[in-house]
């Protein structure tokens, strides 16, 4: 919704001032987009052996957009033209107001937070059924013609738009695991994972439990929600570091909520760490859980996945315990994995490839 403290909970988390934040509805028009590192103490403890030119850790770009109201597919407010910014992210995190704060205007008159998830996500499905028809048009023609692969995806954006006509959101169907992944190309909103940030006053931090955040919602406890008081965040980086620690323990707390948004970001996607470590550089680099070895070679660089050969893998621990790649190699901690190894957090990699 607009107003609801996006742009401020992005200032924030990007460490800068580059969104205009203001208490106006509508404030932002074209999209923020700002990049934020990865903080992770390991690529320190690498740097520490390796001696690197560079350390680079790993990055989460955030795209700050303008507020969605209801009708905004019909043209209301600022529309829903700009949801074409976020068709490619891979996580929505949906901001919802909680605090009060008399004087900061909500487009609606109150605050209900569930009222307001369900008008966003409403929208969201609303703007996904026009994509679901543009694509079930093109789809026809090919579909009719006997081209089998046309005729498994028709059928499966069929099933969407049903759900969708039904107000059900495309992420609560029962997906299979081939379908799931023919979908991804569809770039639906309503398939990729939300965090809900549920931007509560100072003195509802200290008094909400995160169980009641939920129930306000409308959400299930299996939901990912972090209490974050986007006020708070934005007093907190004016302090010193041990002012901030000092300021947290008054509200009872013993981590910023921005540290809380990223683990819930990393939780619900899945995420873990790679590293690559060389005199150049040393590197993370983030790939989802599950991922096989010639995956997280493409998100180096696609051709290390097309001409993949072999992964010499060490473990973080092994790394850092026996000093570094030679003498984790001597120690016969070096292991040359296939296409097949399933990368762990931590791994430490080089890769072979021929195209
Ligand atoms: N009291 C209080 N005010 C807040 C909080 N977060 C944001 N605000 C205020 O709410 C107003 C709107 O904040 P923005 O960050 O611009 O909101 P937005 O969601 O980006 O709004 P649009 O771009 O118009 O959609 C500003 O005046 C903020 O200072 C909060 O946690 N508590
Ligand atoms: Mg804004």
């Amino acid at each position: 919704m607009p107003n609801v403290g996006k742009s401020t909970l992005f200032n924030v988390l990007t460490r800068s001032k580059g969104a205009q934040a203001a208490n106006y509805p509508f404030c932002t028009i074209d999209p923020n987009v700002g990049i934020v590192e990865v903080p992770d103490e390991r690529l320190e403890k690498l740097a520490a052996i390796v001696h690197p030119a560079k350390i680079v850790p790993a990055a989460v770009e955030f795209v700050d957009i303008a507020g969605l109201v209801k009708g905004a597919s019909k043209g209301e407010g600022l529309g829903n033209q700009f949801l074409a910014a976020i068709r490619e992210v891979h996580a929505l995190c949906h901001v919802v107001r909680f605090f009060e704060g008399g004087d900061v205007i909500h487009i609606e008159g109150t605050v209900d937070a569930k009222r307001d998830r369900e008008t966003v996500e409403t929208e969201l499905a609303l703007s996904d059924l026009v994509q679901v028809a543009k694509r079930i048009d093109k789809c026809r023609g090919a579909a009719r013609t006997g081209d089998k692969v046309k005729i498994r995806e028709l059928a499966l954006l069929e099933k969407i738009e049903t759900a969708l006509q039904g107000g059900q959101l495309a992420s609560g169907l029962a997906w299979s695991k081939e379908d799931f992944e023919l979908a991804q190309q569809f770039q639906l909103l309503t398939l990729k994972p939300i965090i809900y940030a549920a931007n509560v006053s100072e003195e509802q931090l200290k008094t909400v439990p995160l169980q009641k955040a939920k129930e306000a919602l409308g959400l299930s406890e299996s939901a990912e929600v972090a209490m974050i008081s986007a006020k708070v965040e934005e007093d907190l980086q004016e302090l010193t570091p041990e002012e901030a620690r000092i300021f947290l323990a008054e509200l009872g707390v013993t981590s910023s909520g921005l540290d809380r948004l990223i683990a819930c970001a990393y939780h619900l996607l899945g995420y873990i760490t790679f590293f690559t470590a060389g005199p150049k550089e040393v590197r993370a680099w983030t790939t989802r859980r599950g991922a096989s070895a010639p995956e997280a070679a493409g998100v180096i660089h696609t051709d290390f996945q097309r001409g993949f050969i072999a992964a010499e893998t060490i473990g973080y621990q092994d790394y850092v315990a026996l000093g570094g790649e030679q003498k984790a190699k001597a120690a016969g901690k070096l292991r040359i994995e296939g296409k097949n190894y399933v990368v762990q957090d931590g791994d430490v990699m080089v890769f072979r490839f021929n195209v």
